[in-house]
């Protein structure tokens, strides 16, 4: 990108602008999409004010207690859950809600029901909002199969049968990540036009990459394909340099590095947990679909993660994700581990 002409831009792509030209490809589009978007997009601004304002508001880690003004203080975490959900419901375009914040999954009431069943994860990361790491939100969208008989299984689908995705991270600068299945593109939110301005077209992610990025303290439990990938990545025998160790600890932050730099995001089963520790629908689907829709792969160490099926709205998975390269990688080992098992 040419910073020096940026500078001067008048004519400037924002997400609604290029969601419509997205849309007038699309002869048989109504527009569902775009208003159910621009729903996301003001709960979007909304967090990321909210998220910006925390120190100052007092809004950390007050939950139950009251302000200056007397008012209820509620955490960001619950915050963002209600303010996607108002979003979501006042659309008018969504049928079925999984949030992380909920046990159960919320069936729109008939009146304000559209084709779109939506899982989120309004504010991912939240172990580190206290100390103002860049935390997020995740989303996967689906389109519901029978309209007239709206189920669960609307939501315990395979990844790959995401109609779009996106995370935004709210970190030193706001970027909101979308991919409707053509592609994915980054969106930097200008505070000084409360717009998100495309700024990080068409992303792909490197072929190979030079990090790798996961919770070296469960290494005590890890199984042995993972134990052999990482002491790859330290020690490699093929003469190239080892990768350097990248962990956040906070998937949108590591996803979103990964996405940009290239190498492997991990987080794999183990002995305590074997399922790992990231739910499948609203933190390991929507983060694959970005990363194969960039050109990179996601693995959970027995298939492609897009091919799961969920059992249950808050199932969780290992995974594997990031340069094509990287994953080939682990899945060799994985593969060689299951002959010799
Ligand atoms: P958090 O617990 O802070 O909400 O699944 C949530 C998540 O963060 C991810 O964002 C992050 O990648 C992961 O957990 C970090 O887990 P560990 O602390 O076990 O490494």
């Amino acid at each position: 990108m040419d910073h020096a002409a940026d500078a001067n831009r008048t004519d400037l792509m924002t997400i609604t602008r290029y969601v419509l030209n997205e849309q007038s490809k699309r002869p048989e589009s109504r527009g569902d999409f775009t208003i159910l978007l621009s729903h996301i997009v003001l709960g979007c601004k909304f967090v990321c004010s909210a998220v910006n304002k925390a120190g100052l508001a007092k809004l950390i880690g007050l939950a139950g207690e009251t302000n200056v003004q007397g008012e209820e203080q509620k955490k960001l975490d619950v915050l963002s859950n209600e303010v996607f959900i108002n979003a979501f419901l006042s659309s008018g375009r969504t049928c079925i809600l999984v949030s992380e914040e909920d046990e159960e999954a919320t069936f729109v009431d008939p009146a304000l029901r559209g084709k779109y069943c939506v899982v989120f994860d309004p504010l991912d990361g939240s172990s580190n909002i206290d100390c103002g790491v860049s935390i997020g939100t995740i989303f996967g969208i689906y389109m519901v199969k029978d309209f007239n008989n709206i189920t669960l299984n609307d939501v315990l689908q395979p990844g790959k049968n995401m109609v779009a995705a996106g995370y935004c991270m709210y970190g030193s600068s706001c970027t909101l990540v979308l991919s409707t299945g053509s592609g994915v593109n980054g969106f930097t939110l200008d505070p000084s036009l409360g717009e998100f301005i495309l700024t990080h077209p068409d992303i792909k992610i490197p072929k190979k990459g030079k990090i790798y990025s996961v919770n070296e303290g469960n290494a005590k439990n890890w199984d042995s394909p993972t134990a052999k990938y990482v002491d790859k990545c330290k020690f490699p025998t093929d003469g190239s340099s080892p990768k350097s160790l990248r962990y956040i600890g906070s998937m949108v932050a590591d996803v979103h590095r990964t996405l940009l730099y290239g190498g492997i995001f991990m987080y794999p089963g183990d002995k305590k947990s074997p399922d790992g520790k990231l739910r499948v629908l609203y933190e390991v689907f929507p983060m694959s679909y970005l990363i194969e829709q960039a050109g990179g792969q996601a693995f959970t160490g027995k298939i492609r993660a897009l091919d799961l099926i969920p059992q249950k709205i808050h199932d969780r998975s290992p995974v594997f994700l990031g340069s094509y390269d990287d994953v080939e990688d682990i899945k060799a080992i994985y593969t060689a581990h299951e002959k010799t098992a």
